[in-house]
């Protein structure tokens, strides 16, 4: 890499350089993903699961595509002061170089708005994260009991 002249280094501080933002979703790992039954479809479903950023670039979750509901977003649940709990969409998800996120449950998941159809334990369904640089991951969740808390409850 050629040394930067103060003004180049000085754009590149101030417009990011985005040679190095726009790549990495090839090395994100997906791990441990679940989701619970639903009775029916009336209710949204939800899904979890941890995201590894292998790679030496950050990575930005921007999205997710499934054909089980048709309006799926990233949220964050919260707990206020008076135990009162309530999520929010959640925006985009910055996984920083060699680290990973969480999507569990109490925190932030994946939100699965408007089911096409009911959610059977046993099953799984098809499910794509779409990142920054135009990458998609797929992954196949594993659909668990209706009370289930995690991949080994
Ligand atoms: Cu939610």
């Amino acid at each position: 890499m050629k040394p930067l002249t103060p003004t180049a280094l000085a754009f590149s501080l101030l417009f990011g350089l985005p040679t190095v933002c726009l790549a990495g979703s090839a090395d994100v790992v997906v791990e441990g993903a679940w989701a619970r039954a639903s009775i029916g479809t009336s209710r949204p479903g939800a899904a979890y699961m941890t995201l590894r950023n292998m790679g030496n670039d950050p990575v930005t979750l921007v999205g997710l595509a499934t054909p089980l509901a048709m309006m799926p977003d990233i949220h964050e649940s919260k707990t206020d002061a008076n135990g009162v709990s309530s999520m929010t969409p959640a925006g985009e998800i910055l996984i920083p170089p060699g680290e990973s996120v969480a999507l569990e449950p109490g925190g932030l998941h994946a939100m699965l708005m408007r089911l096409q159809y009911k959610m059977v334990e046993g099953e799984t369904f098809p499910l794509t994260l779409n990142f920054a640089d135009g990458g998609t991951v797929n992954i196949d969740v594993p659909i668990l009991g209706i009370a289930a808390r995690g991949p080994e409850g």
